[in-house]
């Protein structure tokens, strides 16, 4: 059974690597668009259990690095969203883990230093801005901000990044959580108004980031966030059924990708098989749902279009449910 699924998520991340991938590089991936994508290929590393896949994965992070350093430079300080800069930040964290290469580490240190620096301040209750104008704190920045922050500490045993990742997702706990239902809002702007819109990502990576603090601090009321804001999404936001949204707009298709890798963990350190299923079965839905290239679209319970006129964030969503339903 976990074989045959390892199986389709090879397939499935092979058949989008092949219409979009040369080289390094992810054709038309803009710069978050390309992290989400690379942290894909971080998943399927942790999934795949055989060397082959793995050193094929290894060479493919070298080739990643090898182009954002020639297409971004060392330092990524002329990219004005924080939040981009702190995805990336969480791929090669990440990929240092699997490869050792001490410069992947340097990289996402350097750069979540800087965007801690510029973005950090004591108004709006803590936590970073999204962008340089500082005009609004949101979960999309400081959420992925304490995963970044909490994946330092561990690769390099700097205490004082978890305090960070603890000052952030803090933060998000204090003012765009709301207990009783588990629901995460998306930002606070500079004049105290609250989106209170939820979605998959938001809720994914507030579900991260209370893990890595959970595994860090042993500290219950991490867990018990983490399922809150899980069940939310699965029973309030869809139902119990198959994620068949997000289709419109240009950073939405790719949200459920990143959702999926933090409900895989949570299933993982929980033991809670609850999320694995629901995933696996959104992951069955996408891949008898895919076209005769082999992609497969973000709504999950629609035939995906033929053509490859497609963009790679889109394409890639259900690729990461697939391969976080292993
Ligand atoms: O307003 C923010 C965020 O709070 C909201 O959730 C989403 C909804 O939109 C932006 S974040 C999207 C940005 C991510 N970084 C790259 C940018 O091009 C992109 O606008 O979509």
């Amino acid at each position: 059974m976990a074989n045959d699924l390892l199986t389709r998520a090879l397939i499935c991340f092979e058949n989008h690597k092949a219409v979009y991938y040369r080289r390094g590089e992810y054709y038309r991936a803009d710069f978050w668009d390309y992290a989400e994508i690379f942290e894909i290929a971080c998943d399927l590393y942790e999934a795949a259990d055989d060397e082959y896949s793995r050193n094929r994965l290894k060479r493919q992070f070298e080739e990643m690095y090898r182009y954002v350093i020639d297409t971004y430079g060392y330092s990524w300080e002329m990219n004005p969203f924080n939040d981009d800069i702190m995805w990336l930040c969480i791929a090669f964290t990440r990929a240092y883990g699997f490869t050792g290469k001490k410069e992947f580490l340097t990289l996402a240190k350097k750069n979540f230093d800087l965007v801690w620096k510029r973005a950090f301040s004591e108004k709006l209750g803590g936590g970073l801005y999204w962008r340089i104008e500082n005009k609004s704190k949101n979960t999309c920045v400081n959420c992925p901000g304490a995963i970044a922050a909490a994946l330092i500490a561990k690769a390099t045993g700097e205490e004082q990044y978890y305090l960070r990742s603890a000052l952030c997702l803090d933060w998000a706990q204090r003012m765009m959580f709301e207990k009783d239902t588990g629901k995460v809002y998306d930002a606070i702007n500079i004049d105290g108004k609250i989106n209170k819109w939820s979605s998959t990502y938001n809720q994914g990576t507030f579900i991260g980031a209370s893990l890595l603090l959970w595994e860090y601090t042993k500290e219950d009321r991490y867990r018990e966030d983490a399922i809150k804001a899980a069940d939310y999404l699965i029973d309030e936001m869809y139902h119990g059924g198959i994620m068949n949204n997000e289709e419109n707009g240009n950073d939405l298709p790719g949200f459920k990708g990143i959702l999926a890798r933090y409900l895989r963990r949570l299933s993982d350190s929980t033991g809670e098989e609850k999320y694995r299923d629901w995933l696996r079965m959104n992951a069955d839905s996408a891949y008898n749902n895919r076209n005769t290239l082999g992609l497969m679209g973000t709504q999950l319970a629609e035939k995906a279009g033929e053509g490859m006129d497609f963009d790679v964030f889109t394409m890639s969503a259900a690729v990461s449910v697939v391969v976080n339903a292993v």
